[in-house]
Order: C-alpha cells, then structure tokens, then sequence
C-alpha cells in the first residue's frame, strides 16, 4: 500500500464537501431572492411598527398645536353622505333673490360640485352644512377646493352656531367665522371675517364684525386649501398652508367663541358680488375634501 493513498482519499473527501458546499450556495433557489436579506427578515413582515404606523393624515401638528382627524368627507361616491351632512333650507339668501337648491348639489368625481342656475331670473345656489350631524369647538379644519371660475356669486367654507344671533356683547356663546369667502373673484382676493352678537333674524345687522382681504395670485385658478386654527385664545387663517390672518382674544372685544359650532359648504350671490352672467351657468365651486381635527389635549 501507498503511504500516500489515505492523503489522497482525505484530499477527495475535501474536494467533495467544498463541491457540495459550493453547489448549495449557487442554487437558483438562494440566487432568486429566497436568501434572507435584511429588508426580507421575517420580523419585517410582522413588525408592530409597520402595521402600526399612523395614516400621517390622521394626527397633524399645526402652529405647535396636535391635532386628531375628527371628521372627514372626500365626496366619494354619487350622492351627498347625509350621516354628514345635510342640504341647507331653500330659504331666500341675499338680497337680490338668491335662494338655496338642493338640486344644486352634486357628488360626483370624488368631488362636491355646488353649482349655481338661474330660473325665471331666479339665482339658485346649491349649500350643505352640518347643523344635524357635526359640532366641534375648537381644532384645525380644512377645505380643498376650486373656486368659482366666473364674477357675480361668491363660494363659502364657514362655521356657525344657534349663539351666533344672541346679542349680548359676547362672541364666547357664538361667532360666525367664514374660513374664507371668494366675492373677489377679479381681484384675485380672498375674504376672511368672524362676526357675532348677529340680531339680522330681526332685521337688523350684525353688530359686530372683523374681517380682511388677502391677495394671492392665480387663487381663483386650480386647487387650494382654506383651513383655520381655532384655539381657546386665537384663530388662525391659512392658504395653501401659509398663515394669512391671525385674531387673538385681545383683537376681539367679544373674545374667542368657546362653545360648538357647525360648519357650511354654500354658493350665494347677491348685490356684494352683483348677479352672474346667467349664459356663463351653470359654473361649479367644486370640493375634493373637508377635514375637521380636534386639538388634543396635553
Ligand atoms: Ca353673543
Ligand atoms: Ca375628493
């Protein structure tokens, strides 16, 4: 025998097990992908941090203040959502004859579309609100839409409240705070304004009102969002996310309203705007989606 002969066997059994190792780790299996890669552990499938991670829609910070989506409509679907919203009343509007319609009111597209006709030299504008279905004191809300492609009617995102009329010197049981208003449309400005102590249910006229215009080019062109930050101590007006009015309790003799209040989607026309064209109808204010957050508590 050999003396060499068992080195030889030892060195095949070594060829052998390099072959086999070698064999295992080009299988097609492992080159597919079915090796474990960090991105693929099996924890990753299951983390709780994956499953649980909030919709960045749902809790918002704004100004330093945390938020919580309260109530959402994004206007999907074909018909107006009535655990939402209801039509407001077809009550006559402003004073050259205005009336509210529910037949100006349309979902469709994934939008709220608030038209305007005009019968028998009747101006019918289509308005929902929330009077039945939502109050909220205080927290962020916010409305994404177009606005009014034509002069003559202004479009509305607006909250209101019972208080608003009892006229007692005070703005804290009710203040009507029109988030904004687009009478402006050739000026290509926006209206803000809060009033309360409002005895117009008489006759009369509000008795107090605070409002502004804010300039922002091309606004009546595309998509925006009109949003407000209502706070024990201030209000704060946004566009397209960019402060544009902010009232503190010290600008207000009435102070900050402190109870609920509901909001309004509306179309209206009156001698503020003047009449639209009736050829240029119907136009469309259209809605993509209303967001009302509560502050949370700290
Ligand atoms: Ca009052
Ligand atoms: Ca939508």
């Amino acid at each position: 025998m050999n003396i060499k002969q068992p080195r030889l066997i030892a060195f095949a059994v070594l060829l052998l097990i390099m072959a086999l190792f070698v064999s295992a780790c080009s299988d097609p299996q492992d080159v597919t992908g079915a090796t474990p890669t960090p991105e693929a552990t099996p924890n990753a499938t299951a983390t709780p941090e994956a499953t649980a991670t909030p919709d960045p829609k749902n809790t918002i910070t704004v100004d330093g203040y945390r938020c919580e989506l309260a109530f959402e409509d994004e206007f999907e679907g074909d018909d107006l959502n009535f655990g939402l919203w209801n039509y407001c009343p077809a009550w006559e509007r402003q004073d050259l004859g205005n009336r509210w319609d529910w037949h100006q009111v349309k979902v469709e597209d994934g939008k709220l579309k608030l038209s305007m006709s005009c019968e028998d030299g009747v101006y019918k504008s289509g308005a929902i609100r929330t009077i039945n279905t939502y109050k909220q004191q205080y927290g962020y809300f916010e409305i994404c839409c177009q606005l009014n492609q034509i002069p003559g009617y202004w479009c509305a995102f607006w909250l209101y409240g019972t208080g608003v009329s009892n006229a007692n010197g005070s703005a804290e049981d009710g203040t009507e705070i029109d988030i904004f208003e687009s009478p402006y449309y050739n000026r290509s400005e926006i209206g803000h304004a809060i009033h309360y102590d409002d005895d117009s249910w008489q006759g009369g006229h509000s008795i107090y009102s605070k409002s502004t215009h804010t300039y922002v080019e091309d606004i009546y062109s595309g998509y925006h969002t009109f949003s407000l930050l209502w706070t024990p101590d201030k209000y704060v007006f946004y566009i397209d996310g960019e402060t544009v009015w902010t009232l503190t309790e010290e600008d207000i003799p009435g102070g900050i309203c402190q109870v609920p209040l509901y909001m309004k989607v509306t179309v209206e026309t009156g001698s503020w705007t003047g009449l639209p064209d009736a050829d240029a109808l119907p136009d469309a204010f259209l809605v993509e989606y209303v967001r009302a957050y509560t502050l949370i508590q700290e």
